[in-house]
């Protein structure tokens, strides 16, 4: 490891590790559940780190928010109730507050030390909690989906770590189950769903579980983000049983005059973008 760098170290891609030059640490912390850090990079701004893993920076975040929350919310019309599972940075409430036919947006997020030091360092990101649509609730994604009444989402989304520590549960089937049981019919999810380059075998069961749990479709699509391991990452998107939805062709289009006036605009996604990335 090279002194004033940081290197992206785990067991999830031994062998490799991606290193960022460090100018400053800006916060070094330790929550319930996780080590959390922010140091300010030469050339990616800001970077938030749990557990010695990225999970965003301020210079590619928009490649991943934007994609893992329009490509389902794009995807169906209307959508009204919108549940955010992780993601407690805010970058996904966001980007779901671009969608103005959305009127509630829940978000459960296990980890409180993640939303305080997004606020403090990250407000172009945690400026989603600035929506009035937004209900933040601090817990266990598991045990919240399992007390969700049967059908009450349009969306959900998993914005979530990888699967050693807090999130292990959020890739395994019965979390799936959850899922499918609180979306509508015709109702969307998309999850984060790591690397084809280094975790085929997880994306394998993922999907096997997944064309078992949603009778709708199930695709996997992904995107390009410099600062995650192997230099892309990729989403489970499915729909329950009843109106056929289209992952590869968007029908409710999202473009910079959607949203609260204050939000910038979108970096990253656009309807042709979304066309590409997503294959059945
Ligand atoms: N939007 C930035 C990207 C992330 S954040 C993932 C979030 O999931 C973290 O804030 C973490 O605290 C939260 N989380 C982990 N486990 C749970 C759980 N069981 N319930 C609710 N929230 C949880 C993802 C980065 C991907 C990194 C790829 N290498």
């Amino acid at each position: 490891v090279l002194p004033g760098w940081f290197s992206e170290i785990s067991p999830l891609w031994p062998g490799e590790a991606h290193s960022l030059k460090v100018e400053k640490i800006l916060f070094q912390g330790k929550s319930d559940y996780q080590n959390v850090m922010v140091f300010q990079s030469s050339t990616y701004g800001k970077v938030l780190v749990l557990d010695g893993v990225i999970q965003l920076t301020e210079r590619d975040e928009c490649a991943y928010q934007e994609m893992i929350t329009h490509l389902p919310l794009c995807s169906i019309p209307n959508p009204k109730k919108v549940l955010v599972i992780g993601g407690g940075d805010g970058g996904v409430l966001r980007e779901v507050s671009r969608h103005s036919s959305v009127e509630q947006i829940d978000i459960c997020e296990i980890d409180k030390m993640v939303v305080e030091v997004a606020k403090q360092f990250f407000p172009d990101v945690a400026v989603g909690y600035e929506d009035p649509r937004v209900n933040l609730h601090i817990g266990d994604g598991v045990a919240f989906l399992k007390n969700v009444p049967a059908g009450t989402y349009d969306a959900v989304i998993v914005d979530s770590s990888d699967p050693i520590g807090p999130a292990q549960e959020l890739f395994e089937k019965p979390f799936f189950e959850t899922i499918a049981r609180a979306l509508r019919p015709g109702g969307v999810v998309s999850t984060q769903a790591e690397s084809i380059w280094l975790h085929m075998h997880i994306i394998e069961e993922i999907v096997a579980n997944c064309r078992q749990i949603f009778k709708g479709s199930v695709n996997y699509a992904w995107t390009t983000v410099p600062t995650y391991p192997s230099g892309m990452i990729g989403f489970m998107l499915c729909s329950t049983e009843g109106p056929a939805v289209d992952f590869k062709n968007p029908i409710n289009p999202i473009d910079d005059e959607s949203g609260p006036k204050t939000l910038a605009p979108l970096k990253f996604y656009n309807s042709e973008v979304e066309s590409l990335s997503s294959r059945s």
